[in-house]
């Protein structure tokens, strides 16, 4: 199994165009989220959010736990019900009774996919933000927080509102953090963002769809 990164450190610099190739490559030709490749994409995020140091662990130690969650269902449950996220959720759904309120401890790929659904959201509005700076815009840690504000944080406890932030305070001035995405000069950072946060947005907005549709869009 393919393991994300818990803490240490990968050898290789991170890479928006991995991040860009995954998001693209995960919708089949009948429009169904391939689960391997988001979560390829999903595994270079963590690899980003290693980068940014010690402050932001406890984000990619949860991120890297739901990854590996859904990896192992990949590799261990019969593979054809996990290939694609329509596939596990229509197997989930089918096998659970009143799956929507399911108890949370009943053991679903989907409440765990739901939790990166939920965090692409913030990406997707975090790295338009970011597209759309200037020199003269807020610093990352500012359009971080803005996204965050409206997405990720309404699902999230006081305390970990708190710590996130934090967090969010350290990181770099936009120079540092648009050079950290290993896109080169930054000119071609932001065409890149430019073609990432549309494969970004049409895989959530099909995720959406298909959870809007089993009801299942607050899973325990
Ligand atoms: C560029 C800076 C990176 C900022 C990351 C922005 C997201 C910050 C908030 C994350 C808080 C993580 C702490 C743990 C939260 C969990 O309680 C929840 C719910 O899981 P449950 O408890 O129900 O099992 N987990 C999440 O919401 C998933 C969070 C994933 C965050 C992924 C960040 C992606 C970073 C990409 C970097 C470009």
């Amino acid at each position: 199994m393919a393991d994300a990164e818990s803490g240490e450190e990968r050898r290789g610099a991170f890479r928006l165009q991995a991040v860009l190739d995954a998001f693209r490559g995960c919708v089949d030709e009948q429009g169904d989220v391939l689960l391997a490749e988001y979560l390829l994409g999903w595994k270079e995020l963590v690899r980003f959010i290693n980068g940014l140091g010690a402050v932001f662990s406890f984000i990619s130690r949860d991120a890297a736990t739901k990854i590996n969650i859904l990896q192992g269902l990949l590799d261990r449950e019969e593979a054809h019900n996990y290939r694609t996220l329509q596939a596990m959720a229509r197997l989930e759904v089918a096998r659970t009774p009143a799956f929507s309120a399911a108890p949370g401890h009943v053991h679903s790929g989907c409440r765990d996919f739901l939790r990166l659904h939920r965090a692409l959201l913030w990406l997707h509005l975090f790295l338009e933000k970011l597209r759309m700076s200037d020199e003269s815009s807020e610093r990352p840690s500012v359009l971080c927080a803005e996204a965050y504000g409206a997405s990720l944080a309404q699902h999230h406890p006081w305390l970990v509102r708190r710590a996130s932030a934090l967090a969010f305070r350290t990181l770099p001035t936009r120079q540092v953090f648009l050079a950290r995405l290993g896109a080169g000069p930054e000119k071609e950072v932001l065409a890149m963002l430019g073609e990432t946060v549309p494969a970004i947005v049409k895989v959530y907005d099909i995720s959406q769809c298909l959870y809007e549709h089993y009801q299942i869009l607050s899973l325990p």
